[in-house]
Order: structure tokens, then sequence, then C-alpha cells
């Protein structure tokens, strides 16, 4: 990832001290502001917070010291906001009418610290000493991953992986990448794999992750939902399959009676990797999917850890086996021997078996050689964006 898709500019934050101070009584903003000036801050004032949000969104700041109680919008209210168009703010509140309540709510949601007037001046400069050089490492921190492409691990606070999740969801599309027969290369069908324009949760690991962080995991269902919806009608060709990967949760005929409008038929993975035994009923939810003309795939089989149990309740239709055991398979004799065995087991209990992640000729004849029904990877063809029609 490179410096053009930071969600801010990638600024050079030595020495810059730029305070944003916010409070609707103007005589304690003018106080403050001098205070602040005289010991070498740059400071911008702003009388509310809808003026603060204007001040905001054209200029990067290294900290933000705001009133919590202001007529029209609160500081609290202003955090969330604040945090839409910087990640890394770091934003002080100052009250008036503390409560251990407020205290804890406004840190919970990302505070860096909470002050209670009136402040002293010399805590007021340590408190913006402190705030502007935690600011400054955490921009540093967040490009140095970025710049190592692990942006998602470094979400700040529980505000912060909010609207970057918000942000993330209203961007996600859909890539469909092709699978085919083995035997003949025919098209057999696409698997929808969700995509995000987001620069930090850009792909579905970094989403997943942050929608089990938030508790979020029907909005982030949804989202797939609505974003297959969307695009699934420009696949064409007679008798398609159209494979989408749903998360255990969402294995139920109401997830996916939407999805079966679609001109293909709808095939859900559900990757070994979850915890598929700590899905309630997931026998009776299965055999609903399957009623409804739904057929189902373990994902990634041979990566997880999904006992016999959880395989025996899917009862799956197909199992795509994960490509650390493809890769290779022509040189590596225990893949070799691993994925032949799985593909006449298989065979014998009726499932379809999908070799996944096949990038060489050597890797797509050996597969075809030890039976594996259909093929999926970057050689027979990559993840893209369907064209519009
Ligand atoms: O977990 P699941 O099997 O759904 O993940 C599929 C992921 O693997 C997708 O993100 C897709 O981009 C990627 N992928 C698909 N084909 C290949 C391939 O041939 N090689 C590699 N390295 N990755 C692939
Ligand atoms: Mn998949």
């Amino acid at each position: 990832m490179n410096a053009g898709s930071l969600p801010f500019e990638p600024v050079s934050v030595e020495g810059r001290r730029r305070l944003l101070v916010v409070d609707d009584d103007a005589a304690l903003l003018e106080v403050t502001a001098d205070l602040f000036r005289e010991h070498g801050y740059e400071v911008v004032t702003a009388a509310t917070a809808g003026e603060a949000l204007q001040r905001l969104s054209g200029t990067i700041f290294d900290a933000l010291f705001s009133d919590i109680m202001m007529p029209g919008m609160s500081g609290l209210e202003l955090l969330r906001a604040a945090r839409q168009h910087d990640l890394d703010l770091p934003v002080v509140l100052v009250t008036g009418g503390p409560t251990l309540q407020g205290a804890l709510k406004a840190l919970d949601e990302g505070a860096l610290q909470y002050l209670v007037k009136p402040v002293p001046g010399a805590e007021l400069l340590r408190s913006a000493a402190r705030a502007v050089s935690l600011g400054h490492l955490a921009r540093l921190k967040r490009q140095a991953l970025q710049h190592l492409g692990l942006a998602s691990h470094l979400l700040g606070d529980h505000a912060g992986l909010e609207v970057a999740f918000d942000r993330a969801i209203a961007q996600a599309w859909m890539a469909y990448q092709p699978i085919v027969r083995a035997a003949s290369g025919i098209l057999y069908g696409y698997e929808a794999l969700l995509r995000s324009d987001d620069a930090v949760l850009g792909g579905p690991g970094p989403l997943i992750d942050a929608a089990e962080r938030l508790g979020r995991q029907a909005d982030l269902g949804r989202a797939v939902q609505v974003a297959v919806l969307s695009s699934a009608r420009r696949l064409v060709g007679e008798g398609l399959s159209l494979f989408v990967n749903a998360q255990a949760r969402d294995l139920e005929p109401a997830w996916a009676a939407p999805l079966k409008n679609l001109p293909a038929r709808l095939v859900l993975e559900v990757t070994e990797r979850s915890a598929l035994s700590s899905i309630p009923d997931l026998r009776r939810r299965v055999s609903g999917l399957r009623a409804a003309g739904v057929r189902v795939a373990i994902d990634d089989l041979g990566a997880g850890y999904a006992g016999l149990t959880s395989f025996a309740a899917l009862e799956p239709d197909i199992v795509k086996l994960d490509m650390a055991l493809v890769r290779d398979l022509d040189r590596e004799p225990v893949n070799r021997k691993l994925v032949s065995s799985l593909c006449s087991v298989c065979r014998e209990l009726g499932i379809l078996t999908v070799a996944e992640g096949i990038e060489t000729e050597a890797e797509r004849n050996a597969a075809r050689a030890v039976g594996c029904d259909l093929l999926q990877g970057y050689l027979i063809g990559r993840p893209s964006r369907l064209a519009t029609a």
C-alpha cells in the first residue's frame, strides 16, 4: 500500500504543534488560547462544535481540546464526528460538571483525557504536550503499518473503528472469480469476494475482524447481501453457480432468501476456520437451506480446525480445498497424497471438490490428475469487478 491511499495526508509531523480549542464560553476560550500560544502552539479556536468540524475538515490538527457541554452538539458528539476526518486526532475533553459516568463514557469513546474545570494552566500545558506527542506517535505508527500493508491492525479506539467500519461497508463491492470444471475447463460459476475501496479496512479479513470486535457481524452480512444483489445480476451464462462467503451465523434460509432470485444457483461457503460448533441448530438451518435449493460449501478445508461433528452437521455439497494444500501439488508428495485421498472420499460421499488457489499449469494438471472436480485460482482468472451492463 502506498502513501497515496492514506486516509489523511501523510505529513511530516515533526515540530508541528497545532491545536484546535473549542468552548462556547468566549472568555475562557480566549484565555486558554493565549496560554497555548505563549507556549509555542499554533492555535485555532471555535465557539461551537459545528465551527470546530468546519476547521477539522480543512486542516490537520495535532490535538483537539473541547468543552463537553455546548449547545447544539456536545463534546462527545464532536469527538465522534471528528473521527470521520481523522482517526488519530488526540481529543481532550474538558467539563464543568464532572460525573464518573461522563468520564468513563468519554474515555470509552476514545477521548485521550478528561479534565475538570477550572483546569490549572500547568495541567493544560502538560496535557497538550502529551496529547501532541501521542498523536504524532499514532500517525507515524499508522504510516508504518500502511507501508507494510497492515493498516487495519491499528484502528485506535472504538469510535475510530466504528467510523472506519461504517465507511468501509458503505464502499463495499464484490469481485468475482471464475470457477471452472477441471476436466473440460468449462465455466462452472463464480465466487463473490468482498472488497472495499476503503484504505484502512479494504479486504474481507480486516472487515470481518472489525465486525467481530464491534459486534456488528449482522451489518457485515447485510453489506455482503446488498453488494451481491447489486452486482450479480450481470452474471451471464446458463446454469451458473454463485458462491458467496457467508459467516456461520448467516447460514440460514432468511439470510439466503433475497439472493435466491439471482440468475445463478446459490452456494453458501462457510469457512472451516470459523467456530461452526458454536452455531446452535446448525443441522436444522442447513436442512432449511437445502430445502430452499441452496447448496453449502466448506471453505478452506485443511486450514481450519472444524471437527468432524460440524462437518457432519453441515453435510456440505461442495468442499473447497485450501490453497495451502494445493500449492506445489505437482511437487509436494504429501500435499498430493492428501488432496488425492480427500478427493476420493468426497467422491464417495457425493461431494464436489474445488482446488483453490491454482497458480501454475503444473498445479492445474496435478489437480486434474488427482481427481479434483473444479478449479479456481489466479491461473484460471483473477477476481475482478463485473463490467457494468
Ligand atoms: O477464504 P477464501 O477461500 O474465500 O479466500 C479466497 C481469497 O483467495 C480471495 O481473497 C482471493 O483473492 C484469493 N485468491 C484467489 N485465487 C488465488 C490464487 O490463485 N492465489 C492466491 N495467492 N490467492 C488467491
Ligand atoms: Mn471462499
